[in-house]
């Protein structure tokens, strides 16, 4: 993991310091549009894994950038989610890790950009402009987007130390309505997540929601005690039809989604649904899977997925993703995305360490995975009294 870490930061370096992320095939840099005028997204993307791996030169060229190069007075219309999970997440964690006072500075000033003055109807729209601080468009989402709503509950839970009882309620409630609603089983006996489209439902899950799994099985402690076994066992079956994904494919990769109608079990149906583009949810299931259960096997399945990387997305320089799983003749998309850096391959790394490297029970990992302090109560009563008796 330390190798390919490697290998893909030195090609992002070579090929497209200062931009968002790398194209490995014609070996430049993309830039896009999610980010408004940032720049570097895999640079701060990158921070904490690279410092977490110990590959301290290349952290320290990460946090020189940092110091000289990110621009936070850029014009543009950037993703108001996609800012906050990468660029506000990387700051923090990078500070929270290291106490340097640089990525603190950094993030408070991006913060107080990312505030908005009001909201439409009390709803948060996905896009804001960095320039005017203004919603760009009142596009509003529970899906794409908006789809870490049900993670953030309990992880803000656990964060605060499990005193935020509302954040507690409404997760557990929000999960009795999925198991209700959503929850499946496969004629060939695969636990799903289906979608609901109005009422109707749609025999199909994608690749983003298999962190679900890992959601459920860090959830499964804090439920009431009769429960506890069920919510366990419910985040095993996500991430075993998770994983079945990526077994039924040649390329042993998983598709972007995939169905359970029409004779279909765990398969994509449709050309458009084949690709995958280096995403991390199904490991990040099996690291949070292996540190609740110690079961080997999840890390065998993690090592699965390190030799079928390694064998379809390593390119010359850099990895990509690729157009089709079920061809091992590939076609490769050429793009590196950042969240394979931020994600892929730092749960992969902590899949294969020791649990007392950012233990669970300290650390909770926003949705690009970056790691933030779960913060004690008996600190905040500290700091209280202390600022009584200055
Ligand atoms: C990442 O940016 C985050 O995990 C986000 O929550 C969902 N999409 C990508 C990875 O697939």
């Amino acid at each position: 993991m330390l190798q390919m870490m490697k290998f893909a930061w030195d090609n992002y370096k070579r090929y497209a310091w200062g931009k968002n992320e790398l194209r490995p095939l014609t070996r430049n840099g993309h830039i896009g549009n999610m980010f408004g005028g940032l720049r570097g997204a895999s640079i701060i993307d990158s921070l904490d894994t690279l410092y977490v791996m110990g590959l301290m030169d290349e952290y320290n060229e990460a946090k020189e950038w940092v110091q000289t190069s990110l621009d936070l007075n850029s014009n543009g219309e950037a993703s108001l989610f996609e800012v906050n999970i990468r660029y506000v997440g990387g700051l923090l964690s990078a500070y929270y890790l290291t106490g340097e006072e640089l990525f603190k500075n950094k993030v408070v000033e991006l913060g107080e950009k990312l505030l908005p003055i009001e909201k439409p109807h009390g709803l948060y729209p996905n896009f804001l402009s960095p320039v005017s601080g203004n919603w760009v468009q009142h596009h509003v989402s529970i899906g794409g987007l908006g789809d870490s709503f049900y993670e953030y509950l309990i992880k803000s839970y656990l964060m605060s130390d499990k005193t935020d009882e509302d954040a507690k309620t409404t997760y557990y409630n929000a999960l009795e309505a999925i198991e209700a609603n959503l929850v499946q089983k496969s004629p060939g006996g695969l636990t799903y997540m289906a979608e609901w489209r109005g009422g109707i439902l749609d025999h199909k899950m994608g690749h983003l929601a298999c962190f679900s799994g890992g959601m459920i099985g860090i959830g499964a402690d804090d439920g009431a005690p009769e429960k506890r076994q069920h919510y366990l066992d419910l985040a095993a079956e996500i991430t075993h039809t998770c994983h079945e994904s990526y077994t039924r494919s040649a390329t042993k990769l998983g598709p972007e989604a995939f169905r359970f109608d029409s004779g279909a079990e765990a398969t994509a149906t449709r050309l458009s649904d084949r690709y995958y583009i280096l995403r991390p949810e199904v490991i990040e299931s099996y690291m949070y899977m292996w540190r609740l259960t110690h079961d080997p096997k999840y890390r065998e399945w993690g090592w699965e997925a390190v030799e079928a990387l390694e064998q379809h997305c390593r390119v010359d320089s850099g990895f990509s993703g690729i157009r089709d799983v079920y061809t091992t003749t590939v076609s490769h998309d050429n793009m590196q995305q950042s969240f394979f850096l931020s994600e892929t391959l730092k749960y992969l790394y902590l899949l294969f360490s020791d649990d007392d490297l950012l233990p669970l029970e300290d650390w909770v990992f926003n949705t690009e995975a970056h790691p933030l302090p779960i913060i004690r109560t008996n600190c905040l009563q500290n700091e209280a009294t202390q600022d009584k008796t200055l």
